[in-house]
């Protein structure tokens, strides 16, 4: 199912075999993955033979992967419920390492791997490497972080398959990220794309600049982001800047990832298939309508998953890409429907104020804190937007004009007014990790 070997030649690991998959091999490869997957979980899961016992169905109900649509979804609170290791679909020997991500609501979410589930995901994670330009001589330094979060350890793993040079640093302590970025010459940097500003910010503020650093690609995922932060994150480190999709209920970094021609992420949907589905009825929607990203882990062993609702708001594109991959990818990812901000009744993503600020003005960074707030019964947002370093002002009345100019600018992307607060460089806190973006005094 998935190659093991270390190749040395980048266009020998490029997995044409199931990665180019055409449409009728993949349909009997998810069929067949799918009917074995219902059998799995109905025997050994309680909550997953209760969900459907409740539904009347049965595994034999299941033929092939267009009956998908007939199978309960599975969610978070799900998982909650089933706290720790209630999810698990093995025997607790079999289950070699655990990761979880923590929510908003307190309880950890917990995934369990056998060593089969390792082995696929270091594959998945190395298809991702291999998109976007690494070949076994590649240096790649991992600044994602190390522990519970996926990150580190996923794209690590994937790395060490490929048969890379792979320097865990893992996230945390600017300065020596630099310095092991410059003297060792990293080819390829994994971090989350907020990261990946703040530490070219760091680098030209060191007095190194794009040409001192032999950075070519980089692969930043696990927060939202937007084509205006990929061109920022290109120019700053001189490398191209690709996409990486990934969640840890299904397996972590990896379940999807750009190609050299950077139009979405590929999902790896020979172990990971996708659905869209309308976030109100539940109804799947056709290819290219956006909705909620639902998943179901086709190969998973330790705790596989069933129309797993993600939250996260995107669409799947189906046109054919150059690179002959034929997972459908998934367009940038909108926000997540938990993340979502409405504003007196108009629904906002975070990224849609990214977008629109960003390359908006010259004086103004990428760095950005948004805060809504009730006052008399209405909802107010105040983005508070860092000024760049070198920002001048000969008088008060630029300032302002600046400030009514970002204002319309962000009033006409997402059609509610917001005030816009211009802040002094560097005070808007950094994060090393996932970026906290909002905060909503209204809950
Ligand atoms: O963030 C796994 C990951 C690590 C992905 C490194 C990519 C790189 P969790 O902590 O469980 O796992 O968070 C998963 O992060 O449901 C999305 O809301 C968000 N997310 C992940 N990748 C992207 C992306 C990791 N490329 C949650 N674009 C997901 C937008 C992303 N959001």
């Amino acid at each position: 199912m998935f190659c093991i070997n270390r190749r040395k030649d980048r266009e020998l690991f490029f997995d044409k075999k199931n990665e180019c998959l055409t449409k009728k091999e993949k349909h009997k490869l998810q069929s067949e993955l799918l009917v074995d997957l219902v059998k799995r979980v109905y025997d050994s899961v309680p909550a997953y033979r209760a969900k459907m016992d409740a539904i009347n169905i049965k595994p034999s109900d299941i033929k092939s992967i267009d009956d998908i649509v007939k199978l309960p979804f599975t969610t978070k609170q799900d998982l909650r419920d089933n706290y720790p290791f209630g999810m698990f679909s093995t025997d607790k020997k079999d289950i070699i390492r655990v990761h979880a991500s923590s929510g908003t609501t307190g309880k950890l979410t917990v995934v369990g791997y056998t060593k089969y589930d390792i082995e696929v995901w270091a594959e998945c994670c190395a298809r991702s490497l291999v998109a976007a330009g690494a070949d076994a001589n590649s240096l790649l330094h991992v600044a994602y972080g190390y522990g519970l979060f996926t990150g580190g350890l996923g794209l690590h793993y994937g790395g060490e398959r490929l048969g890379l040079t792979v320097v865990p640093v893992s996230a945390g302590n600017t300065p020596r990220q630099i310095q092991l970025i410059i003297d060792f010459k990293a080819d390829g940097i994994c971090c989350t794309p907020s990261y990946a500003i703040y530490l070219a910010d760091e680098i030209i503020k060191a007095g190194y600049t794009a040409k001192d650093l032999n950075l070519k690609w980089g692969l930043f995922g696990a927060e939202p982001w937007s084509e205006e932060m990929r061109n920022e994150i290109e120019d700053k480190l001189g490398l191209k800047a690709y996409d990486i999709y990934g969640l840890s209920e299904i397996a972590g970094p990896g379940v999807a990832s750009e190609c050299e021609f950077q139009k979405g992420a590929h999902i790896w949907d020979d172990h990971f298939y996708p659905e869209i589905v309308d976030v109100d009825t539940l109804e799947p929607l056709p290819i290219g309508e956006r909705g909620e990203l639902v998943f179901t882990t086709l190969t998973k062993q330790g705790m596989p998953l069933i129309r797993y609702r993600t939250r996260d708001i995107t669409a799947l594109d189906d046109s054919p890409c150059p690179c002959k991959r034929t997972g459908y990818r998934i367009k940038r990812i909108k926000g997540r429907s938990d993340d979502m901000l409405i504003i007196r009744g108009v629904n906002v993503f975070p990224s849609q104020i990214e977008s629109a600020l960003i390359g908006s003005d010259d004086k103004i960074s990428s760095h950005y804190h948004i805060t809504v707030d009730r006052v008399k019964n209405l909802d107010v947002m105040e983005i508070a937007i860092e000024l760049k370093q070198d920002a001048k002002f000969d008088e008060v009345k630029d300032i302002e004009a600046l400030v009514s100019k970002l204002e319309t600018v962000i009033g006409s992307a997402i059609g509610v007014s917001a005030q816009v607060k211009l802040v002094s460089y560097a005070s808007i806190k950094r994060s090393e990790g996932k970026a906290q973006r909002v905060t909503d005094k209204r809950k």
